[in-house]
């Protein structure tokens, strides 16, 4: 396969004026003629007039009204033409039911959808199908199906026949299109300056009722895009479609939105605070796409952090501002350090703008979304906040309509704030996670601060140099008290020091508040100190991470007890009702074991998966010891009375309540948990006690009982598969996913269900990592089963081996012989082969 390379960019040599479509849908053998205007660009030195096409049989061409004979390819088409504007015309024929990798226009549960980021559109029709051309696009589609939906506005319609117009213009991955019985759950939204936008939320019969909180979510984020960012949304109408079989969460096509089903559709019944929470977000993210992506697109898909870094950087200020920041910072840490941490430290590190890859689809990564959205962040503090909205502004004013790189985005902040971001830039070009060694001094009342930076090398960043690292701390006083109150230092050089002169005592210094930068700090802080007095509660709940890790850390060497200043501690701030009981039950979380097994590996160990389980098991008895007295009164007074709204408030007792219940089954063998599990009215209660019954004596019985209750709804049935696999026990998780497998209701052909199974295999740690291989083997065998039909799911999927080298000589003879099947498995994907080519090396 064709490596492509960032270096190698050159424009298209001709522009697209406008673009016409008509679709005559057919279920295997729909339609499509298209009309193209195009002119030759004068930007451009390559003239080579040639069409991106895949899976597409061609039944005519022509240009200006002549029939022409194109040359045809696997990838596409080319084909002679006049150095002047001219129309290109052609039908082709495709087959949306036949198409099961989900991609381009295809079948899902009855309805016609279309998934076209990244290069998906070229399985539509032959098109230059690249991000930087951009053209306004009129679709007709004809089909007997009720509901007809494209981008932009409504045009005209009538029977078997809708056309839209799309007015702004787009790269084709923006492009879709919907046909199906679908029932739209209508909504009003009027923008700052008057547009009345009708809303809509389409579902299949059935699914009506889960509609009402997306549509909430949709009109707050609307507001929300209006008062931070002064962004007001830009056509008549605007859509959200749910769609059962989806590979991502969704897609932020202009005016209509296609949604992964499972992140938007809520009930309470059916969907936990969690998933309120994260349809909440996800809504947000694709509506503020609108802008940070559509309007403002990227020149070339290795700008890809340029919309989605950005863009999860503006989702996650607006979960702060909804809900509570803290809490969201914390959550989003746990994520980075589990998702794009591990990529950093393993054979999938790349830069946050990758250099090359072979196909685009494997860098919808942890790196490129959340590592991006970091590195906004660490700008915004850099420059301040009045800075950070002024560069934006110019952004949207110098780049409107246009389709631009990283360097862009940088100059509006060198331009408006006199900055020299040169260093900064690095964040964008090198690989992998600085660290940041940090020590003390204090001479006569001054105290000092050195900090040494080490990003370690990777395959594609083997010399790192020094990055710019904003760490925002402060000084705490013996007693307690802040000494400083926070401020940012600036690191942009392998060594450095800081000094705070006029300390009349040695402070005690809280670094890197609220996770100021990414990276890994090296610091023998005093962390039962701090988890007892900082003022800024990331640090504070960071201290008792760090308490429980070092603990952890010392049962799996040495077989030490769970350590007692880690349980005071945490005794202390879990009785403190004057905190929000989501952050107290974030507290009593413990570290990932993967992330235990890849500090044992960082520290020169050999992680062993059982010993790492049985040490977090011990630490979970110890906090149920601990905590023993306050269980029951804090669950009771953490049960919610009132009508279940998935709010913070609400959310973050019944978060508090069921880490309470989880303890408290350790020592009753389920009865409150049972007796939550037959009262409860929502799903966020119904699951947990469920969970915590898995394993226990009444188990069984529930699990059958939560079936036959929910049988028939697809979402909650992806919550029973998925936590099956979660809860078995180390030895029984690859039986306990196998055995699902052949649960007549495994239809291994939906992204969710083969997620929610084997994605759940390859997240319990000590199941996956099995002495005896049948993790890895079971894992394997299902991702070659998929690959022919699924690439995309199956290359993602690929991503649980990326940690093998951690492990024992048996374990890595073992996953080694499970890569080496799948890469000589007869006509893999480019996807999966590439992932397994990369895990390899
Ligand atoms: N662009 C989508 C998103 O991140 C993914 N395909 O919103
Ligand atoms: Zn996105």
């Amino acid at each position: 396969p064709q490596t492509i390379y960032l270096k190698d960019y050159t424009p298209f040599g001709f522009t697209v004026e406008e673009v016409h479509l008509t679709f005559d849908l057919a279920p295997s053998a729909t339609r499509v003629t298209s009309r193209i205007k195009f002119a030759p660009n004068p930007d451009a030195t390559d003239k080579t007039f040639f069409l991106h096409g895949e899976e597409l049989t061609l039944r005519w061409a022509k240009i200006d009204g002549e029939t022409v004979e194109p040359t045809i390819t696997a990838e596409g088409l080319t084909c002679n033409v006049p150095n002047i504007p001219f129309v290109w015309e052609s039908e082709v024929q495709i087959d949306p039911a036949g198409n099961t990798a989900l991609e381009g226009l295809y079948r899902s549960s009855g309805m016609y959808c279309t998934q076209c980021e990244a290069e998906g559109f070229r399985k539509i029709t032959y098109y230059p199908d690249r991000p930087d051309v951009m053209s306004t696009f009129t679709v007709r589609i004809n089909g007997p199906e009720p509901v007809l939906l494209s981008n932009g506005n409504p045009v005209a319609s009538g029977k078997g026949w809708a056309e839209w117009h799309d007015p702004w213009p787009k790269p084709a991955y923006l492009f879709a299109l919907v046909a199906g019985e679908l029932i739209a759950h209508p909504g009003k939204f009027t923008t700052m300056n008057g547009r009345k936008v009708e809303l809509n939320l389409y579902v299949r019969p059935g699914d009506e009722h889960k509609c009402a909180f997306g549509m909430q979510a949709l009109k707050d984020s609307m507001v929300w895009d209006e008062k931070v960012y002064g962004r007001e949304y830009d056509l008549d109408i605007f859509n959200i479609v749910a769609v059962d079989d989806f590979n991502m969460g969704a897609m932020e096509n202009k005016g209509l939105n296609v949604f992964n089903s499972s992140a938007v559709l809520a009930s309470p019944e059916t969907s936990t605070d969690q998933n309120f929470e994260r349809i909440e977000a996800i809504i947000a993210h694709e509506y503020f796409h609108n802008w940070t992506g559509n309007r403002i697109t990227c020149r070339d898909w290795f700008q890809l952090c340029l919309k989605e870094g950005l863009t999860v950087y503006r989702d996650s200020q607006f979960t702060s501002d909804m809900r509570s920041a803290p809490v969201k910072r914390i959550s989003d840490v746990i994520d980075l350090r589990g998702r794009q941490f591990t990529e950093d430290q393993g054979p999938l590190a790349h830069p946050v703008r990758p250099e090359s890859f072979q196909e685009i689809n494997n860098f919808y990564t942890a790196t490129v979304y959340e590592k991006g959205a970091e590195v906004i962040g660490m700008l915004r503090t850099l420059v301040g906040a009045d800075a950070y909205s002024k560069a934006v502004d110019l952004y949207f004013d110098r780049h409107d309509g246009q389709a631009c790189t990283i360097e862009d985005w940088i100059q509006v902040f060198e331009d408006s704030t006199g900055r020299d971001l040169g260093q900064f830039k690095r964040w964008y070009s090198q690989a992998g996670t600085p660290h940041l060694k940090v020590t003390e001094s204090y001479e006569g009342d001054t105290y000092t601060l050195t900090f040494a930076q080490h990003t370690p090398p990777s395959a594609t960043t083997p010399d790192p140099k020094p990055q710019v690292i904003p760490v925002a701390m402060g000084l705490l006083a013996a007693d307690g008290s802040e000494a400083m109150g926070t401020q940012v230092l600036e690191i942009t050089k392998d060594t450095q020091s800081f000094s705070f002169p006029g300390q009349p005592a040695r402070p005690v210094p809280s670094i890197l508040r609220g996770f100021s930068a990414p990276v890994v700090l090296d610091h023998s802080a005093d962390h039962a100190f701090l988890l007892a007095h900082d003022t800024d509660p990331f640090n504070r709940w960071e201290s008792a991470r760090a308490l429980a890790k070092g603990s952890l850390m010392a049962t799996i060497r040495q077989g030490k007890a769970p350590d007692s200043a880690y349980l005071e501690g945490l005794t202390k701030v879990v009785a403190d009702d004057s905190l929000d009981p989501a952050y107290r039950a974030l507290m009593i979380g413990l570290p990932a074991q993967s992330e235990l097994a890849a500090s044992l590996h960082a520290e020169g160990d050999v992680p062993d998966p059982d010993a790492i389980h049985l040490a977090v098991d011990a630490m979970r008895e110890a906090q149920a010891e601990a905590l023993q007295d306050m269980l029951h009164p804090l669950y009771d007074a953490h049960q919610v009375t009132q009508d279940y709204v998935p709010d913070a408030a609400q959310s973050g007792k019944r978060a508090l309540g069921n880490a309470m219940l989880a303890l408290i089954t350790r020592r009753d063998g389920g009865a409150v948990a049972q007796a939550q599990y037959d009262t409860a009215t929502n799903m966020t209660q119904q699951l947990a006690a469920l969970g915590f019954l898995i394993g226990a004596e009444q188990g069984d019985a529930a699990l059958g009982a939560f079936e036959a209750q929910w049988k028939d709804d697809r979402l909650v049935m992806d919550k029973w598969f998925g936590l099956q696999v979660m809860k078995a026990k180390p030895d029984d998780a690859a039986d306990t996913a196998t055995a699902l497998t052949r649960h007549h209701d495994f239809n291994w052909k939906n992204p969710n269900r083969f997620r929610a199974t084997l994605g759940a295999l390859a997240m319990h740690h000590a199941g996956f990592h099995a002495k005896d291989g049948s993790g890895y083997a079971l894992l394997a065998d299902w991702l070659i089963k998929l690959d022919p039909v699924n690439p995309q799911t199956t290359a993602r999927m690929c991503s649980a081996f990326q940690t093998w080298r951690r492990y024992d000589a048996i374990r890595q003879t073992l996953i080694k012989a499970q890569l080496e099947r799948i890469a000589s498995t007869p006509g893999l994907s480019r996807d999966t082969a590439e992932m397994i080519g990369r895990i390899r090396e």
